[in-house]
């Protein structure tokens, strides 16, 4: 058996959150433990399509997400949530959502000159020109973590080390 947990990244767009939270999935099925990952592509286009990016919005995505996270965890299963989530004060809100040791902060940590290098997407290249407002990092802030309980460095590690890193702390800490 295995403790039930909400596993929530935070970090910049182009950090590595959503293809960390599925190298994760992954690894932790291979331990037989089930989860899911929620994303920007299955809630962003679903339950949240009416939200956008201003600071109400990603408040109320973020508490929505929080809420669709603690059914999962009610449920017995893993959740893996991969959003930006820049509000400390957001994240705080959702952490006290749940039991203390079933959620679990997970700081995606790449520098914002890292992630407007890769910028897989262009977005980083389209805020800079103005296309897109309120761009994390660009013109709307991110709040580092003040107390997550992991940090995983992906500016210097590849995306095995960071699952293995991952999975390492949640067998140290007895999730499965
Ligand atoms: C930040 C934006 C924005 C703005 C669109 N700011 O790299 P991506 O594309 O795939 O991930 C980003 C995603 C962020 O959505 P979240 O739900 O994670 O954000 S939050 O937690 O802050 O609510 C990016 C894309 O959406 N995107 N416009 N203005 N990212």
């Amino acid at each position: 058996g295995h403790k039930s947990c909400a596993l929530w990244f935070t970090g910049l767009s182009g950090s590595g959150k959503s293809t960390l939270a599925f190298a994760l999935e992954k690894a932790l099925f291979a331990e037989n433990v089930n989860s899911y990952v929620l994303d920007g592509d299955n809630i962003r286009h679903g339950i949240n399509r009416d939200l956008g990016f201003s600071q109400e919005d990603r408040k109320e995505n973020i508490r929505r997400i929080g809420e669709v996270s603690k059914l999962f965890v009610d449920a017995g299963m893993f959740i893996i949530a991969a959003f930006i989530s820049p509000s400390e004060k957001d994240r705080q809100t959702v952490r006290e959502m749940f039991e203390p040791e079933a959620f679990l902060e997970i700081y995606v940590k790449c520098s914002l000159e890292e992630c407007e290098r890769r910028d897989p997407k262009g977005l980083y290249r389209k805020a800079r020109d103005g296309q897109i407002p309120n761009f994390t990092g660009i013109s709307a802030a991110y709040d580092i973590p003040e107390n997550p309980h992991i940090v995983i460095d992906t500016e210097h590690l590849t995306i095995e080390e960071s699952t293995r890193q991952l999975v390492e702390h949640l067998r140290d800490r007895n999730y499965f």
